[in-house]
């Protein structure tokens, strides 16, 4: 087929054209988001006849939160909204990317890509492209690409756009140096390249994109990557409502969001120094829990940590070592930025309470969905939440009030899902309830948030978006056309 050929079939309904994309979507709007894209590709790069489109969806985080990058599981699920990309290979070994948000960008390959300046959307193209690199070889790599991107993924939201539009570039990036990976592979591939953006990340986001199955959920653990699927609850519905407060991860909330993942590590390598265990082989709090055990985990946290937020100073003598080694392996992230010492200093005890308790949660809404439990696993929906913000302290007001709407509108439970400050939650609402939940939530929320939050407001209209929405499971990363000439 050819581009013209997809772009008349997509506004007839042909079904060669539309038939597959009934297999990975569950609503029909993304003809027109591909028609979009298409149009822009044909547009800005005329006359190429070897395109691909691919998608990569975003997900939304059912239970498990800030346990991925301490090696414990989460519980998400792919959704609808991803990332769309129609590209074709280039001669030379440059990469043009188009994207109608955001201004074009241009760069060659090379075995260390250079960066743009923090917070462009460029990096995160840049980061999957050098993930390949990194885990192929530059040798492998020698065609650049002309890619044109569309996001049908609101930004800042907590639906994972970053790690999508990073997965979406990794698989373009392969298709077009004619290689294949594994996903299992390419997921712990682009979790790492996505740290290039300055992330201290965890490897949940780029594995639901890749690994997300129609109609279920994932229990996903980590250091090894494994993957279960089990469906939601019979007779329950997922619904993600976006509060408008944007956690851009570009700002504020990537240094709240690595000194989280700093606090962590801080925990890990003071249990190890008092338990005398071997600092060798523990590289995360998920290796502390799986040797120890939650309970014992627990008591001896509760033993070891003080209550309150440590200084600097306090934890280099806690952990016997200098100011100076203290600022070289906890002061800064992975882009070398520094992290400074939190107002509220280093809470060990509370952050990691909620990291083992988290983990509970998961395994028991685990069983709760293999019993088709919807209230069992509402509860530990609102356990999680409150753990969130009173432990992990990564809830917002504008979160709070939203939790607060869903749960007096009829939830079975709700909770913030993502990294947190800002961005959606996340409810589970009973299916004969649904239609006066949206419209408490409707009234109760919406009304004022689309005037309070206009920015956010008018993003959404301009993709025909709602900012409250009941979604079923996606599926993962998809080649969805090959086109010739
Ligand atoms: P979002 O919500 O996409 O910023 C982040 C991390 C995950 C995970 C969650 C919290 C990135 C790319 N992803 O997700 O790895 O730690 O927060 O559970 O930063």
């Amino acid at each position: 087929m050819k581009l013209q050929e997809v772009l008349n079939g997509l506004k007839n309904r042909y079904p060669q054209v539309t038939g597959p994309l009934g297999e990975i979507y569950n609503n029909t709007e993304v003809t027109d988001h591909l028609t979009r894209l298409l149009v822009t590709f044909a547009e800005r790069f005329p006359g190429e006849s070897d395109v691909g489109v691919l998608r990569a969806p975003g997900r939304v985080n059912l239970i498990g939160e800030h346990t991925d990058y301490n090696g414990l599981p989460v519980m998400p699920m792919a959704i609808d909204y991803d990332i769309l990309v129609a590209f074709s290979p280039r001669e030379d070994n440059l990469v043009k990317i188009v994207n109608p948000e955001f201004p074009d960008r241009e760069f060659e390959l090379a075995g260390k890509i250079e960066r743009y300046s923090s917070g462009d959307w460029g990096n995160y193209v840049v980061a999957g492209v050098q993930g390949i690199i990194d885990s192929v070889g530059r040798k492998k790599v020698t065609r650049g690409f002309n890619a044109c991107f569309y996001g049908v993924l609101p930004t800042s939201a907590g639906l994972s756009s970053s790690s999508s539009l990073v997965v979406a570039t990794g698989m373009t990036a392969l298709r077009v140096a004619g290689l294949e990976m594994e996903p299992v592979e390419l997921a712990g591939a682009m979790a790492r390249a996505e740290q290039y953006t300055g992330i201290d990340c965890g490897e949940m986001d780029q594995a639901v994109s890749l690994l997300g199955e129609k109609d279920m959920a994932l229990k996903i653990d980590f250091f090894p990557l494994r993957v279960q699927t089990t469906p939601l609850p019979p007779d329950y519905t997922v619904v993600v409502a976006n509060s408008m407060v944007e956690a851009a991860k570009t700002l504020n909330a990537k240094i709240a969001y690595n000194t989280r993942h700093t606090v962590c590590k801080l925990a890990t390598a003071l249990l190890c120094r008092r338990l005398e265990l071997d600092s060798t082989k523990i590289r995360r709090l998920g290796d502390i829990f799986y040797e120890l055990g939650p309970e014992r985990l627990l008591t001896e946290m509760k033993k070891h940590f003080k209550w309150h937020g440590y200084s600097r100073l306090e934890l280099a003598a806690e952990l016997g070592i200098t100011l100076e080694q203290f600022e070289q392996r906890f002061g800064g992230s992975v882009d070398g930025e520094t992290i400074p010492e939190p107002d509220c200093g280093y809470k060990l005890l509370a952050r990691a309470r909620h990291v083992v308790t988290e983990t509970g949660r998961v395994e028991q809404a685990l069983e709760a969905l293999h019993n088709g439990d919807g209230q069992w696993f509402g509860r530990l929906m609102n356990e999680s939440y409150y753990s969130c913000r009173d432990n992990y302290e990564i809830s917002h007001p504008a979160i709070d009030d939203l939790v607060a709407i869903a749960l007096e509108a009829g939830a079975a439970g709700s909770r913030l899902t993502g990294a947190g400050f800002g961005g959606c939650t996340v409810s589970l609402v009973a299916d004969h309830k649904l239609e006066s939940f949206m419209a408490e939530v409707r009234q109760r929320y919406f009304e004022d948030a689309i005037h309070a939050y206009p920015e956010a407001h008018l993003r959404y209209r301009e993709k025909s978006a709602s900012p409250l929405l009941a979604l079923k499971p996606s599926c993962g990363a998809r080649m969805l056309y090959e086109l010739g000439s």
